[in-house]
Order: structure tokens, then C-alpha cells, then sequence
């Protein structure tokens, strides 16, 4: 046996460390030799992913391409082998960030947490699935330790049916974003956590775009829903029944399969600690906004009236919920006005009718989710991830804006602590640092957000101002007040070749990852999000628990208008950033290798895009300004000190001394290292290939020697 393990072993050696390097490339990018081409960049990815090699580093950044297909590298082995390792001893993972990330939380105790993004697809919610059973698994735990992880685990299953559906980009698709907080006990074992959730997409519940579906409950329920539950719900099992499911013609998907899930769902409610009440609350409300969408008017166009058959129909099944049959059937047909103290009731036409639907249906859905995220935080009582959507030309649309807005912060906030690290460590080790430059998006950022120039307070100022204000008199208002901007395009503005590909409703920001445009439609009532007073009203007398917490009557006495949403949102962001901000954090970047969900394909237009407004080629730039390599000299010492006579077997003196003898054997020019603190710099990887081969070549003609002595022995 012995024999065959040392043959194997010497044909592995003999492929030098060359070829090998030639067919997986390298495994951390800040090894190429040509840093700054993009070229030699995604060459180096497509080497690797051909390989099944989907991680690689970018110092301490990893970069991952998702594979489209299971690959045995998540199994229990694989955990215990990332366990209390070095980042650089084994192949790059998600283990080794969620272990290395686990590790500075327990020995320097500093709180961590784990930034993962990337497109839509990408393998962002993978990722993050990862890491909990990672910390599910290795992690110490008493019993009630284990109810929280237990709980933690089964909080995604809740969170993705309600906050998940099918898009043509993603057939698990989040969209909300989501902040997770873990925390861990002085032994190192997960005691607790929290959610933060980020913007819904409500609209998805009234409206889904072709080949997409509502959130995934509205199924799970219909598919998997016991008979019983069903009658007593007024469900029909047939989604196509439902007008808030059939608008993107897509009610199956084959990767999906609605009523397994449903069980995992169910059941993973009662371990989160849903009570039997909560639990048929929460589904009412569902059930309700079905049978909401289904109240559709008839009448004249100026004075909406619910037909009669409906009024039968589907109101009462709505008013399950409400128990308040009267004033929803008025509410939904007519806008009480309060003038002079006097109460006007004045009808909607049709058109108003069906937004005021909708609108109810959007806040009903949104608050509810928001009171499950409360609940779920509530059953647990900190590692973090935090994740988010990026540039996505497809939807451009309020969403989005916000969207995109959130990852110009994000990315501010990784170029300043990726800046700031590297500097922090030049100075701890005590080496002369080498200024940078990069492409700073502040400027991007302010556009944005700045106090009254923003376009966010312009938005404001539209949506607060009475009279004719409309999205058009808002881009108008932009291209009054940030026209002049560098990042700011409209079709009046543009040149002729942007022109062509511009509408006149739209206009284009440049963010730091690319151009996109955005269709002011919607951005106004987006930003309002209103929902009629009588129907806030209609909705505190309902007798459902969970709408008790989700509409209370403060809310109609405060006099003060409500933040709009765009507002809230910078508000939640800033918050978000300052808790990133004290934080040690480390970075997952997801790539979709192809738009077809198919393994094996890899892209290259669509991928060069991603590494553009991931900002991978700014991050690398940054990484290797000064010095490709560093190392610990205890490390260093132990890998190459059979390279010299003077520190093989061992080296007695002064690390820093037995790392100085052994490099200046090996010829190192002063140019191309520096000494440190603690660690040796190396400034080309050139220089450390050359020792790694040297190293190659040393245990390739001590193992055929060996072999040539065991072949003696037999
Ligand atoms: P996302 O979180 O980045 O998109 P997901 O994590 O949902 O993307 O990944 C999309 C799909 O890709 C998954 O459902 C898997 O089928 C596959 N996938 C991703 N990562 C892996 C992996 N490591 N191994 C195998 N398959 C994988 V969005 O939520 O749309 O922004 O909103």
C-alpha cells in the first residue's frame, strides 16, 4: 500500500508546480502575473471553473462562480478540514471565510461579519445557507444551543416563502434584502440572531412580469395545502383561479416543486415557536389577498362599483380576515375626505378602485412580512451576512434605483476598508505605504443621497408638493437641479448616440459599475406608498392578531406624514453601514457564469460585466499596489527552509533572521521583498513561483530517490 501512496504521489510531483499552475490557474488572483489585465483575469476564472475549481482569492476576498450543480465539496469531511486552518493551506472556500471569519471573532474578539454579493443568480442565499451549516455543524452546542440553531436554520425555509419567487434571472429569487446578525457565547457556540430586512418588492404581489411568479407561499399553499385547511380558507386549488397569480403565466416551474415545500415550510414554522393560532392567522391573510386580487369592479368608468356576484364571491372571504364587511365594500369603492371637519365621501373611478386594491394588498402582504421577520427575531435571541442586489439593467425601475443605490454604498464601504486594511497592516508591520489611486464613487453616492441637491430629496420634494406634480414634473426637476452632474444623463441632456437608446422618460445614472437607466413611471407613488386613510382605518378593526400588530391606530392619529420610501431606506442604509462600519469584515463576490442556469457554460460577456461592477479589477489593483505576498515568517520558514542549508533542519535564531538567510540563499534582489514586523513582503509573485518550484523540484527528486530506495527493499 505504502508503495502505491508514494507513486501517486511522485506522478503528482513530477506535473511540476508549472503545468499545474497552467491548467487550474492560480488560486488567489494577486498571483497573476499581470495584475492589471482584465484579459488574465477571466482567464484565470475560466481555468478554474472548468476545473470545478469555483473559488478563488483575491487576497482575503473570494470570489465564487456558481457551478449550476451540486459538487461534493459541502460534506462533513470537507467541514472538519477547513476547521482552525490557514486561509492559504488549503484550497480556497466558503468554509475557510466562514472559519477565518469564526476564528478572528474568537481569538482578537472582534465582531465580524460576512459581506456577500453579486448579481441576481449568482449563489448569494447559497452562500449564505452555507455558512449557517457551517456554524450549525462546527460550532459547539449545549441542548438549547441547539434550538437555536435549529431555528436559525429553519428561518430560511419561512423567510424564502414569503420573501422569494420565481424571476426569469432566478427561480429562487430574493427579493427583499437581508441583513442576519448571529450571536455567539464566550465558548463560541450561537446563542442568538437577528434579521434586518431591506425593501420588499410588494409590487410582485399584484403584479409579476411574464415568466415570473408571485412570492412562492401563494403556491405552496394552493399545492400543498391540506383539503381541509383549504375549505376553511375558500381556497380553490388551482392558481390559475387567482388573478394576483396569473399575470406572469407561470404558475410551475420544474425545479420547484410547491407541495414538498409547503411541508418543509409548515413544519419549520412550528420550530421557529409559531403557535396553531399564528400560524392560521398568518395563512387568513394570505388567503386573503387572493381573494382580495379577485375583486374586481365593474360600473362606470368615472364611479367603480363591486359587482354583485363578486360582492358574494370574494368579499366575504376577504372580510374572514377583517370581519368588517361593510366598510372594506365602501373603502374600496370610495375615498373619504375630511374638509373643514366635514367627512366627504367622494367615488373612485375604475382605475382608482383597482390601485386602492392593490394598494391594500401590497401593505397587508408587506407589513405581514415584516411582522414574520419580528417574529422569527424574536424566537432567536449574532457572524453576519449581509446581502443584496446588484446592478440589474433588466428592472430599472424604483426597486432598482434603490437597489443599485445600496450597492454604490456598499461598494464605498469596501474600497475604504479594503484601502484602510492594507494601510493598517503597512503601518502595524512597519513598512513605508505606497498611495494608491482608485476611482472613488462618493461622488455617485452624493448624487444620490446629498441633503436637498439628491435626487432622493428631489423625489421627496415632488411627492410633498400639492398641484400637478407627476414623474415627468420630477425629471424635470432633475434635470434642473443635477443636469450639469458627470453621472447624470436624461434624453434631453444625452448626446445623439445615448439618445438612440434612451427613453424620454428615463434617466441614466453612471454608476461605478456601469450605466443604467431608469424609468421615472411609478417613482412618485412608489415613494408615496399610500394607502388610503379609510382603508388604514378598516384595517385597525380587524379582529386578525397579527393585522392588530401590523395597523394600529397611532399611526392614524400622528399628524406628521410618514417617511416615503425612498427616505426610510436611506435612513436604514446609514444605519446598516454603521454597523458594517464597526465591524471586521470579509468579502464573498458571487458570479453567474451564464444567463441559462446551465453547469459548465461559462459566458465570457456576461462575466467580464460582473468582475467590471463587482469592482474585482479595483479591488485586485488595490490589493497589489504594494506587494502581491505576505507571510508570516514562522509560515514562510516552515514551508521553503529545506530550500537552505542554513535553516534545514532547523532554524534556532530570530524568525525575521532565519527568513533573511534563507532569502538571500535563494538570491532575492532588495527590490523585490521587505522585511516587516512579523511578516515577509513579496512584491512579485514571479519571485515566489521561482521558490515554489524550486520546492517542486526538490521533493520531486527526494520522492523518486525514496521510491528508488523502497523499490531496493521489495
Ligand atoms: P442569489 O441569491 O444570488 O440570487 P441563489 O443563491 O439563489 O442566487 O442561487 C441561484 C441558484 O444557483 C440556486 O438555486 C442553485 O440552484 C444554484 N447555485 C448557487 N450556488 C450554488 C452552489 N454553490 N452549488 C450548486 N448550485 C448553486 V437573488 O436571491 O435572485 O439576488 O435575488
Amino acid at each position: 500500500v505504502r508503495g502505491v501512496v508514494a507513486s501517486d504521489g511522485v506522478r503528482a510531483m513530477m506535473e511540476s508546480a508549472l503545468t499545474a499552475r497552467d491548467r487550474v490557474g492560480v488560486q488567489d488572483f494577486v498571483l497573476l502575473e499581470n495584475y492589471t489585465s482584465e484579459a488574465a483575469f477571466i482567464e484565470n476564472l475560466r481555468k478554474r471553473f472548468k476545473e470545478n475549481l469555483i473559488y478563488t482569492y483575491i487576497g482575503s476576498v473570494l470570489v465564487s462562480v456558481n457551478p449550476y450543480k451540486d459538487l461534493e465539496i459541502y460534506t462533513k469531511n470537507h467541514m472538519e478540514r477547513y476547521r482552525g486552518v490557514n486561509f492559504y493551506e488549503v484550497s480556497p472556500h466558503i468554509y475557510a471565510v466562514a472559519d477565518n471569519s469564526y476564528r478572528s471573532m474568537r481569538t482578537e474578539g472582534k465582531d465580524q461579519c460576512i459581506l456577500i454579493s453579486g448579481e441576481s443568480g449568482a449563489g448569494k442565499t447559497e452562500a449564505s445557507k452555507k455558512i449557517l451549516q457551517y456554524y450549525a455543524v462546527t460550532c459547539p452546542a449545549s441542548e438549547q444551543v441547539q434550538t437555536v440553531k435549529d431555528r436559525l436554520l429553519q428561518s430560511n425555509p419561512v423567510l424564502e416563502a414569503f420573501g422569494n419567487a420565481k424571476t426569469l434571472r432566478n427561480d429562487n429569487s430574493s427579493r427583499f434584502g437581508k441583513y442576519m446578525d448571529i450571536q455567539f457565547d464566550f465558548k463560541g457556540a450561537p446563542v442568538g440572531g437577528h434579521i434586518i430586512n431591506y425593501l420588499l418588492e410588494k409590487s410582485r404581489v399584484v403584479h409579476q412580469n411574464h415568466g415570473e411568479r408571485n412570492f412562492h407561499i401563494f403556491y405552496q399553499l394552493i399545492e400543498g395545502g391540506e383539503e381541509d385547511l383549504l375549505r376553511h380558507l375558500g381556497l380553490e386549488r388551482n392558481p390559475q383561479q387567482y388573478q394576483y397569480l396569473i399575470k406572469g403565466n407561470c404558475p410551475k416551474v420544474s425545479s420547484i416543486n410547491d407541495r414538498s415545500d409547503w411541508k418543509v415550510v409548515r413544519k419549520a414554522l412550528t420550530v421557529i415557536g409559531f403557535s396553531e393560532n399564528e400560524v392560521e392567522e398568518l395563512l387568513n391573510i394570505i388567503a386573503s389577498v387572493l381573494h382580495l386580487g379577485n375583486v374586481q369592479y365593474g360600473g362606470e368608468d368615472s364611479h367603480a362599483c363591486i359587482t354583485s356576484d363578486i360582492q358574494i364571491k370574494y368579499l366575504p372571504r376577504v372580510t374572514l380576515v377583517l370581519s368588517v364587511f361593510a366598510c372594506l365594500h365602501l373603502s374600496l369603492t370610495f375615498l373619504s375626505l375630511c374638509v373643514f371637519h366635514l367627512q366627504l365621501m367622494s367615488p373612485l373611478n375604475l382605475e382608482q378602485a383597482s390601485s386602492a386594491r392593490d394598494a391594500l394588498a401590497k401593505a397587508v402582504y408587506g407589513r405581514t412580512f415584516t411582522w414574520l421577520v419580528n417574529k422569527i427575531n424574536a424566537s432567536l435571541t449574532y457572524t453576519v451576512y449581509t446581502r443584496t442586489h446588484t446592478v440589474d439593467n433588466v428592472f430599472s425601475s424604483f426597486e432598482q434605483f434603490c437597489i443599485n443605490y445600496c450597492n454604490e454604498k456598499l461598494q464605498q464601504l469596501f474600497i475604504e476598508l479594503t484601502l484602510k486594511s492594507e494601510q493598517d497592516e503597512y503601518e502595524a508591520e512597519g513598512i513605508t505605504w505606497e498611495p494608491v489611486q482608485y476611482f472613488n464613487n462618493k461622488i455617485i453616492c452624493d448624487l444620490v443621497e446629498e441633503k436637498f441637491k439628491g435626487i432622493i430629496s428631489i423625489l421627496d420634494e415632488e411627492c410633498l408638493r400639492p398641484g400637478d406634480a407627476s414623474d415627468l414634473t420630477f425629471l424635470e426637476k432633475l434635470e434642473d437641479t443635477v443636469g450639469g452632474h458627470a453621472h447624470f444623463v436624461t434624453h434631453k441632456l444625452a448626446d445623439a448616440k445615448t439618445r438612440k437608446v434612451m427613453g424620454r422618460d428615463e434617466f441614466r445614472l453612471l454608476h461605478y459599475a456601469g450605466e443604467v437607466n431608469y424609468n421615472v413611471n411609478g417613482f412618485l407613488d412608489k415613494n408615496n406608498d399610500l394607502l388610503f386613510r379609510n382603508l388604514k382605518e378598516v384595517m385597525c378593526m380587524s379582529e386578525n392578531k397579527i393585522l392588530t400588530q401590523c395597523f394600529n391606530r397611532e399611526e392614524l392619529s400622528d399628524k406628521k406624514r410618514p417617511d416615503t420610501a425612498a427616505t426610510q431606506f436611506k435612513a436604514s442604509l446609514a444605519k446598516l453601514m454603521e454597523i458594517l462600519m464597526s465591524k471586521e469584515p470579509s468579502y464573498v463576490r458571487c458570479i453567474k457564469p451564464n444567463d441559462s442556469k446551465q453547469s459548465g457554460r461559462f459566458d465570457e460577456v456576461l462575466i467580464r460585466h460582473q468582475v467590471k461592477y463587482l469592482g474585482l479589477m479595483e479591488n485586485l489593483r488595490v490589493r497589489r499596489a504594494g506587494f502581491a505576498y505576505r507571510r508570516r515568517y514562522e509560515v514562510f520558514l516552515q514551508r521553503y527552509k529545506s530550500l537552505c542549508p542554513g535553516t534545514w533542519p532547523n532554524w534556532d535564531g530570530k524568525l525575521s533572521d532565519g527568513v533573511s538567510t534563507l532569502v538571500k540563499h535563494l538570491g532575492y534582489k532588495p527590490e523585490e521583498y521587505k522585511m516587516g514586523r512579523s511578516k515577509i513582503f513579496i512584491r512579485f509573485p514571479k519571485t515566489l513561483f521561482a521558490t515554489e518550484d524550486a520546492l517542486e523540484t526538490r521533493k520531486h527528486s527526494l520522492a523518486t530517490k525514496l521510491q528508488a530506495g523502497w523499490k531496493g527493499y521489495s
